[in-house]
């Protein structure tokens, strides 16, 4: 064995020690983006039946219908409150949701038929919707903006005409968070 193979033999500590550090902080770093994310969402199932959620719905857009937009009714909940929005083949609902930014909501999610996933990307949502249970998504919108909510799951020749709208408005005082 000559000395430029034993050289290369020879364990190399400070690339490792270097590699080691660069890794660690790379998994801190998503772990840390994990954790903030799961912050923002706390998701709950339950059982709930298609007619239930229905009169929910009804219930919602009773109280706060406050205005029409494109033929659709815009509902405004307050603040805190309870949010129904259903999946079925091929819309959301047939109304505009309208929330306000950095407010706490509850999503309520449930298809009447089959399969879907709500994704609103602006928002970070990117939910699997399934009928007889219902998800529940604690909710604030962080970005104010008109976005849409799309199906992220095939399920039938409408599907990519499945858009709904979200609308997030700043309270009123604010500072704008428009993008
Ligand atoms: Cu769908």
């Amino acid at each position: 064995m000559n000395k430029s193979q034993q050289e290369r033999k020879r364990f190399n500590w400070p690339f490792f020690l270097f590699s080691a550090c660069i890794t660690l902080g790379v998994v801190g770093i998503f772990a840390y983006g994990m954790l903030n994310h799961k912050a923002e969402f706390t998701v709950e199932k339950y059982e709930i039946g298609k007619a239930a959620f229905e009169s929910k719905v009804k219930a919602m857009l009773d109280r706060h219908t406050v205005r029409e937009e494109e033929e659709k009714p815009v509902v405004h909940p307050p603040p805190g409150s309870d949010v129904y929005i259903p999946a079925r083949n091929f819309d959301w609902g047939g109304f505009i949701v309208e929330l306000e930014r950095d407010q706490p909501y509850r999503l309520h999610l449930l298809s009447y038929d089959i399969k879907h996933a709500l994704v609103t990307r602006e928002l970070k949502i990117m939910k699997r919707v399934k009928p007889d249970k219902a998800v529940m998504l604690s909710f604030t919108p962080r970005a104010a903006g008109e976005f849409e909510m799309i199906c992220g799951e095939y399920c039938g020749p409408g599907h990519g005409a499945m858009v709904g709208k979200m609308i997030v408005v700043d309270a009123p005082g604010q500072k704008s968070g428009a993008q």
